[in-house]
């Protein structure tokens, strides 16, 4: 299958995002996931090729050399990328989202301070939500910041911070006001700026071509000029950020899944038991026909919450929920599915399918966890 599948989901001229994007996967990715993970490294010179295809600001207007994309067509870029590597697809993703809060609550000064060189990744962008005592509840967070005479003062910590310790440029949400969400302030917070430093870098289950560090703020300095958007807005930026985050990574899980496929049934063509290919036995062929039609229903719900996003949608934030819960828990088993079909030989790093297994399992967590996800529609369902 495989791609001739996907193409059938997507118009003629996304196909050409689709096909850049998985002609830079398979070229300049998938030969080298296998020791970006083993090694931890964040590819930061292929990144740089990347952004020369726009990828460093997909969504962010042309202003300040953004791709002006719809989220539709960032979605098929970031499944497409996703097949060459899942852990460093979803780092391009965290950073398109920072890059387009700025783009979207910055002032002019900001932008034209921050835009270009993100979008061109000479900068990398880290998005600073969770802490060690809010990660679901994120609106109970516990970092201050303080205003006095032209800066902020920061106090807190920040937890899992994807990029923490790589990243140039950090968005911090901080209280600058009273309990809740209203409370809550975005800040544009540069890693040199006195007063920020990083914990210890995690050692993780995947996602290992991406750093993971605590931020640490201890009155840290930051210009008031550096505040994002108003006082109190900031809850609202991180959500909406957010809101394309979520079709971000359940992008990256249809990667992890169409990828998955591929190497099943590459595998199961090939490798035979009992005198005949495993793909030849009737389980297997069911098996694949089930992840395909998963897959393509994940898909088809991600587009269209991608959509709605585009259009500016009232109902987008609970689609874009939908959408992130479905495919990161369907594509995980497809992911899981592909191992077993694999055997013995899955469970081997000599094996990539293992590590879309290991890499998309995350994405079930992070960006909201799938309880977060089933909190938000069953609200919506059940608001009076
Ligand atoms: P908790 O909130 O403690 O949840 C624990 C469990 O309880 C979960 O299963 C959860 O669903 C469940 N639960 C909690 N509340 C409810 C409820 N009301 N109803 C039902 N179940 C509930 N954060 C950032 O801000 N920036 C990043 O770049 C970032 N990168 C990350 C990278 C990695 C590799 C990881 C693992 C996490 C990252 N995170 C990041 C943090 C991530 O967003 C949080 O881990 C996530 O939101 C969950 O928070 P928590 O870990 O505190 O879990
Ligand atoms: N889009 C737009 N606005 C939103 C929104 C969304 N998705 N979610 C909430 N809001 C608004 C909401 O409309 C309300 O605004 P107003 O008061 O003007 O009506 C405000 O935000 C507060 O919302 P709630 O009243 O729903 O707040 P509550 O505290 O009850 O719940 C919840 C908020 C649980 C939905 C939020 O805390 C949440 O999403 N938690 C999960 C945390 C999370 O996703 N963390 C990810 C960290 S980043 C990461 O993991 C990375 C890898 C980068």
């Amino acid at each position: 299958m495989g791609r001739e599948l996907t193409v059938l989901s997507i118009l003629e001229d996304e196909q050409e995002y689709q096909s850049m994007a998985r002609s830079f996967a398979d070229k300049e990715m998938a030969p080298h996931m296998k020791s970006w993970d083993e090694q931890e490294i964040l590819p930061v010179d292929v990144l740089k090729k990347g952004a020369e295809l726009g990828f460093g600001g997909l969504y962010c207007k042309e202003d300040y050399g953004g791709s002006a994309l719809g989220r539709l067509e960032t979605s098929i870029i970031f499944e497409a990328l996703s097949t060459g590597c899942v852990s460093t697809t979803a780092y391009i993703s965290i950073h398109n989202m920072c890059a387009w809060m700025i783009d979207s609550f910055g002032s002019e000064s900001q932008k034209s301070r921050y835009l270009p060189q993100l979008i061109q990744m000479d900068k990398l962008g880290s998005y600073c939500l969770t802490e060690p005592g809010s990660g679901s509840d994120a609106a109970s967070l516990s970092t201050t910041a303080r205003k006095s005479g032209g800066k902020y003062i920061l106090n807190g910590s920040k937890a899992f911070i994807s990029g923490g310790g790589q990243s140039n440029v950090y968005l911090i949400m901080a209280r600058t006001g009273g309990q809740g969400p209203k409370g809550i302030s975005c800040f544009i917070v540069d890693n040199d700026m006195p007063g920020i430093s990083f914990g210890k870098k995690e050692h993780k289950l995947g996602w290992n071509s991406q750093p993971t560090r605590a931020v640490i703020l201890e009155d840290c300095e930051v210009p008031e000029e550096n505040l994002l958007g108003s006082e109190g807005q900031g809850f609202s930026i991180a959500m909406k950020g957010l809101n394309g985050g979520r079709t971000n990574i359940a992008s990256c899980s249809l990667g992890a899944a169409q990828a998955a496929i591929e190497a099943a049934l590459e595998h199961t063509k090939v490798r035979k038991q009992f005198g005949q290919s495993i793909a030849s036995f009737q389980n297997t062929q069911f098996k694949l026909a089930d992840m395909a039609t998963s897959l393509q229903a994940s898909r088809l719900l991600v587009r269209q919450a991608a959509r709605l996003l585009d259009a500016g949608s009232p109902a987008a934030s609970v689609y874009c929920a939908m959408a992130k819960l479905k495919a990161t828990d369907d594509c995980y088993q497809i992911c899981d599915q592909a191992l077993q079909m694999h055997g013995g030989y899955g469970y081997l790093k000599d094996y990539k399918i293992q590590q879309y297994y290991r890499d998309s399992r995350v994405h079930r967590i992070l960006e909201g966890t799938n309880e977060v996800m089933k909190m938000i529609i069953s609200r919506d369902l059940l608001v009076e």
